[in-house]
């Protein structure tokens, strides 16, 4: 993993159905994020929470679509400030903000593998696959879209920015997945994309499912971006987000992911997303995404104090 962390604030709530999200890298800031990863021995540069330029009033036939000028918007200026943190030979942490803001950090770093001429891959820590296009939100909130947008699926490319490089949709691994929409459903099969839902995680545990994706990117020499929605946690431990789902991933299986990525040394880049803090008790959620990120970062369970959210 490189030294040198780029906080990039995404302070963007356009993609969600509930406002809060906008909150989001202030309370993982309040919860402590810069100190925890120093402490652990990173060079921090935090970028502050980045602006984007005014939303162009861009409509869709799909009428349901909410604030498609505003989140284009956002996936341009995150996508160019994700771009520069990546060819500084940083690591990359996005702060969200809700699951729009991979409508910029993903193509960012899949922009940067490309020229290095490395392959992308892509862990998505979630509830929901977010495998949604334009034609098909039903929601119309884009927060469900960006892994069909990165992917090159199509009706995008009047919207959104052009992706210099798109990702290999069987480069992309759904992990904790249990509220998928029909026509997701159809096509994550169509296009090869490796779906490990709650059942399967149930069924045969986090280190046999992971490390087989983990090989894969090894063998590959990929670049790994990890995607943690808040809502990959089982909404009894982390309730301050917009779209819990029931069933999630325990306290122990969420830091277990953390544990092996990092021991992995694959991990290239990183979202933190749809943290709600309006929807927190008394930070016990930001606190637990801060912690998760520490284990990602190397924190051990020998190095924990015990502590309760
Ligand atoms: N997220 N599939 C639902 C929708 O509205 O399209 C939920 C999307 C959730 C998005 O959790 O980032
Ligand atoms: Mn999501
Ligand atoms: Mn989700
Ligand atoms: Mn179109």
């Amino acid at each position: 993993m490189a030294l040198n962390l780029s906080l990039i604030g995404a302070p963007v709530e356009t993609g969600a159905s509930q406002p809060g999200c906008l909150m989001g890298p202030d309370a993982l800031r309040t919860a402590g994020i810069i100190d925890v990863l120093r402490g652990l021995g990173y060079g921090v540069r935090d970028h502050g929470n980045a602006r984007a330029a005014p939303g162009n009033g861009a409509t869709h036939a799909n009428t349901a679509i909410r604030n498609l000028g505003e989140t284009i918007a956002w996936s341009r200026a995150l996508g160019d400030m994700g771009y520069r943190a990546a060819a500084e030979g940083e690591l990359p942490v996005f702060l969200g903000g809700d699951h729009s803001i991979s409508m910029g950090s993903v193509p960012a770093v899949t922009r940067h593998a490309a020229e290095q001429g490395r392959e992308q891959f892509v862990l998505w820590l979630d509830a929901h696959p977010d495998f949604h296009t334009l034609d098909t939100t039903e929601s119309g909130n884009l927060h469900g879209t960006p892994v069909a947008y990165v992917t090159g699926q199509p009706g995008f490319e009047d919207h959104f920015p052009p992706l210099h490089a798109t990702v290999d949709p069987r480069n992309v691994c759904l992990f904790g997945i249990r509220s998928v929409d029909e026509f997701e459903r159809e096509n994550l099969t169509r296009n090869g994309v490796s779906v490990h839902d709650m059942r399967a995680i149930d069924e045969h545990g986090v280190p046999s499912l992971l490390n087989a994706f983990l090989e894969r990117v090894r063998a590959a020499d990929g670049r790994l971006h990890v995607s943690l929605d808040v809502d990959f946690l089982d909404p009894t431990i982390a309730p301050a987000v917009g779209t819990t789902v029931p069933g999630g991933a325990t306290f122990r299986e969420a830091h277990l992911v953390m544990e092996m990525l990092h021991d992995s040394g694959l991990v290239t880049s990183l979202d933190v997303v749809e943290l709600n803090p309006f929807l927190d008790e008394r930070g016990r959620t930001a606190k637990l995404m801060v912690d998760l990120v520490a284990s990602l970062f190397g924190k051990r369970v020998m190095d924990r104090p015990t502590r309760s959210y």
